[in-house]
């Protein structure tokens, strides 16, 4: 079900409690700001998942509650785990689903990381 990006951040949501080591990840980066981990249902040869380390629902949440802090190292880190995965020269997509329309269904802020082929349009037709 998408969610509706305004809700209250829910502290039992899937990547809270990956977050909080209450499930399993495939871990791919942990710092103080982010976590990086491969998605569950890959749309992609290589499909990871980067969230920050804060209770922030969207990315609407983010960029308006965040300290500078939190956003300059989540977005290094987003940036960082692009390079550690060899992806700046081929190339990657970064997408971030925002609410309702956007068809967002985990209520914690997460980019995802697309590569590893063409990726062809941007959106679907
Ligand atoms: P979105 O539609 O943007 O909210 O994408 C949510 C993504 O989260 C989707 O690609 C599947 C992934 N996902 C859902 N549950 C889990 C989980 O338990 N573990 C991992 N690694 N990924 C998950």
């Amino acid at each position: 079900m998408p969610i509706d990006a305004t809700q209250p951040y829910d502290d039992n949501n899937i990547f809270a409690r990956i977050l909080r080591g209450e499930l399993p990840s495939k871990t791919v980066y942990d710092d103080e700001f982010a976590l990086a981990f491969h998605d569950i249902n890959p749309q992609a040869p290589l499909h990871i998942l980067v969230i920050p380390k804060g209770a922030y629902v969207s990315w609407d949440d983010f960029s308006a509650r965040a300290s500078d802090a939190e956003i300059a190292g989540f977005v290094r880190a987003v940036g960082q785990v692009a390079r550690d995965a060899g992806l700046v020269v081929p190339g990657y997509r970064l997408l971030a689903n925002t609410g309702l329309d956007s068809h967002q269904e985990v209520p914690h802020l997460h980019v995802h990381i697309f590569a590893g082929k063409k990726l062809g349009p941007m959106l679907a037709r």
